[in-house]
């Protein structure tokens, strides 16, 4: 069993910085965030993006700039959102491809959001992991149920496999309209994994409360770890998340006590078929 690949999604798209100060929202402090996961034991940035008033944008040049701005001041693997915001249209999701990253998340299937739906048709899909194909993008499958794994083997036995030729799955779990963040969850999941071209890794997030039973249950399943405030706001009963740091330095000291130390950033690119830069 190899080391634990993790992941720092710091920023998301829901939580607003008037609600959460410590969310980082600027390119400055996207960076900075993305430098102190790095020297934690962090080895890829999933990255949603702000504009000026802190609100959710796709906006091209942005897009560009971050990812040159996370490139030179880290060796993270800079995994962008297609997924960007519910409200966001395909054609801007599309167009997230073209400011060049090294990965980006794909989704298999539409799902409840709390209050709104996140929409993922199929031809979206096909379109999505296609292109990434053509581009030598590698994708992380974001999966928030357990469908959307046997849509995954659909995707690859129709599409052939991903750019790097590994797959790699992210289980987005406790997601309100989706599964639930437990271990019996995570199990029934890694069943189906398990018939996915071999070597497939995933890794796993749970939403809110559910965060620690994911962890705990996705290190011990042989998965890897997503963390951040895209996903997490509390960090015990009563206590809100601090930053970023906080949330990957529990990871990492769980991966510690698994003894299956965190992966450096060209042990997680060889792992998932990222090229070296
Ligand atoms: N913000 C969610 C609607 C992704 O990044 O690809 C979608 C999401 C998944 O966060
Ligand atoms: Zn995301």
């Amino acid at each position: 069993m190899t080391g634990t690949l993790i992941t720092v999604a710091p920023t998301g798209a829901e939580s607003s910085k008037a609600a959460v100060p410590a969310l980082p929202v600027t390119l400055d402090e996207l960076v900075a965030t993305a430098k102190e996961c790095e020297a934690l034991g962090a080895a890829i940035v999933h990255v949603h993006i702000r504009d000026d008033a802190a609100e959710p944008t796709l906006d091209q040049g942005r897009l560009r700039a971050t990812v040159t701005a996370l490139r030179e001041s880290t060796d993270l693997i800079v995994q962008l959102s297609s997924g960007g915001a519910v409200t966001d249209p395909e054609a801007a999701r599309l167009a997230v491809l073209d400011a060049g990253p090294e990965m980006a998340s794909c989704t298999m299937g539409t799902v409840n959001f709390g209050d709104g739906v996140f929409l993922n048709r199929w031809e979206f899909i096909v379109d999505l992991h296609t292109r990434m194909q053509e581009r030598g993008i590698v994708p992380e499958y974001e999966i928030f149920d357990l469908g959307q794994l046997t849509t995954l083997q659909v995707l690859l036995d129709r599409h052939g496999l991903p750019a790097g030729g590994h797959v790699h799955v992210d289980l987005v779990m406790g997601v309100p309209g989706g599964m639930p963040g437990t271990a019996d969850a995570l199990v029934a999941c890694h069943r189906v994994i398990r018939d996915l071209p071999a070597g497939t890794t995933f890794s796993a997030t749970g939403i809110g409360r559910s965060s620690i039973p994911v962890m705990l249950a996705s290190v011990s399943a042989g998965g890897h770890l997503r963390v951040g405030m895209e996903d997490t706001l509390t960090y015990a009963k009563g206590r809100a998340v601090e930053s970023n740091m906080q949330l990957v330095a529990r990871a990492v000291g769980l991966a510690q006590l698994a003894q299956r130390p965190p992966l450096t950033t060209a042990e997680a690119r060889d792992l998932l078929g990222v090229p070296v830069r």
